[in-house]
């Protein structure tokens, strides 16, 4: 199938000035090649791969060379720890400049009062409005209590006393095997350490959020923190009724829109769909969906605006102020209409992706998508997520394994697989591309089996019968041609 040249690489920026972007990029890797020429190789050898590789991990996206390019800038070398106008370092006036214009970007695009964009990834973005909460709802209550402005006045006791109270909040997320994120309060992360944690599942019938059980969970467990967003979940969340679920507890409720920003930003989610008039705070990546540089940011209402300014130096250190330059970039490619073309299209794919697995009778979690993920259950072909990835990425296929609820094969081996259309909805994939890359799928995986294994079968091991991957690999790389990753870019 070839690329439809209005709304597919007209909505990837970058086309119209491949040419310049070339010959900058020539350049720079001349420079490189020069001092260590081993990253030169590596760097080409990237472009490379990432333009022959069928690229469906949800995650991930391609940003145009516009943002590439502006991270490569002496704004690195800069040191610029606080905020607009209030630095500790002399001679930020120029870092000022371009953390006022992302927040600027980020405020229009998503309609937010507050946009914070020093945050160096999501975890760090989720870490600042933690403490923003904790610093709004407990800390700051204290000190009004005792008549103080800052923490440094009070007693080593009545620091301790707050201390305790700081790590004794209650948190309320969505479960690892519903979609969570281990950011949301589980034990391997920082999160998980710092509240009591709590998490609500899905419907064990339909696979969708329960309300109802949302709304359950948090009378009982009466969290300080309800966090909605997943990172696996294929629906859309009504974020106007986790409000109310909030506001019912005393809640705050804060959203991760790491993975969906793009879709927010794309207008495609709106109305109660849309998180940021909802959530108290809003938290992302840059680099998912919305594909800007690799990144966070957090957007948050008049009440929390001021805790999460005070980011740096609560929870980072210097901003990367290259990065922010970046995200200003990529923001305002988002504010442009071929954005909302390409969001569009990012769930219109995702659609067509379930439906060519559907039509070939594979199970998806809650039947269906309709935001960018489809999380397929590989348990159906007699395979576990671990297999069904190892032998996808042998035919030339980039997935990544993922639990499903209630995951019989645990987080290791895992049950599903997890896909996402925002990098090839990038390179203009449209509709019947992705079908096509559902039938290979499904070739693949029927067209492995689990080894044999002591007392039964392998959850790791298996066989792909032969020819398989030569099959799909061909039928891949018509794909990848006729929708080529920046076009008109030579090295
Ligand atoms: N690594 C991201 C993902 O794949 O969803 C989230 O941390």
């Amino acid at each position: 199938m070839t690329a439809d040249p209005v709304t597919s690489n007209a909505a990837a920026p970058g086309a119209e000035y491949a040419e310049t972007a070339s010959a900058a990029y020539r350049a720079a890797l001349q420079v490189i090649e020069s001092v260590e020429p081993r990253i030169a190789a590596a760097t080409r050898k990237e472009l490379a791969d990432q333009r022959d590789s069928l690229k469906l991990i949800a995650s991930e996206n391609y940003a145009s060379p516009a943002v590439l390019l502006t991270m490569g800038s002496w704004f690195s070398d800069k040191y610029a720890e606080g905020t607009i106008g209030h630095r500790f370092y002399a001679g930020c006036q120029n870092v000022d400049t371009v953390e006022s214009l992302a927040a600027e970007h980020a405020r229009e695009l998503f309609g937010a009062p507050y946009a914070y964009v020093q945050p160096h990834s999501g975890i760090d973005a989720n870490l600042v409005a933690f403490w923003a909460i904790l610093a709004t709802r407990v800390e700051a209550p204290e000190l009004a209590a005792a008549g103080l402005k800052h923490v440094n006045d009070l007693s080593e006791a009545d620091w301790e006393k707050l201390r305790n109270k700081l790590g004794n909040q209650r948190l309320l997320g969505m479960s690892l095997d519903a979609g969570g994120h281990l950011t949301h309060g589980f034990r391997p992360n920082i999160s998980g350490k710092m509240f009591h944690q709590r998490s609500y599942g899905t419907d064990p019938n339909t696979g969708f959020l329960d309300y109802d059980a949302v709304a359950e969970a948090a009378r009982e467990f009466k969290p300080l923190i309800i966090v909605a967003g997943y990172s696996a979940y294929p629906r859309r969340v009504n974020f106007a009724t986790m409000r109310e679920i909030a506001d019912e507890v005393g809640a705050t409720l804060m959203v991760d829109m790491a993975h969906f920003a793009g879709l927010v930003a794309g207008k495609v989610f709106t109305g109660d769909e849309d998180p940021v008039p909802h959530a108290h705070v809003t938290t992302t990546t840059t680099h998912k969906s919305l594909r800007g540089p690799r990144g966070g940011m957090v957007l948050a209402q008049p009440e929390y605006s001021d805790a999460v300014d005070k980011g740096c130096p609560m929870v980072l250190g210097g901003p990367l102020s290259h990065v922010m330059a970046a995200k200003a970039v990529a923001l305002a490619e988002a504010r442009q209409p071929a954005f909302q073309a390409y969001a569009q299209r990012v769930a219109d794919n995702a659609q067509a992706l379930a439906d060519g697995f559907l039509k070939r009778d594979a199970a998806l979690v809650t039947g269906g998508t309709d935001n960018h993920i489809v999380l397929l259950d590989v348990t159906s072909f007699g395979l576990t997520g671990r297999q069904a990835e190892s032998a996808l990425l042998d035919a030339g296929i980039v997935t990544n394994r993922n639990s499903v609820p209630a995951d019989p094969n645990g987080a290791w081996y895992t049950s599903g697989i997890r896909l996402g259309t925002p990098a090839l909805t990038t390179r203009g994939f449209g509709a019947d591309d992705f079908d096509r890359v559902a039938e290979l799928i499904v070739d693949v995986l029927s067209n492995t089996q689990p080894s044999a294994a002591a007392g039964g079968v392998s959850k790791a091991k298996y066989t792909l019968a032969d020819g398989t991957a030569e099959r799909v690999h061909t039928a891949s790389a018509e794909l990848l041609e006729a929708n080529p990753l920046y076009p008109g870019l030579t090295l």
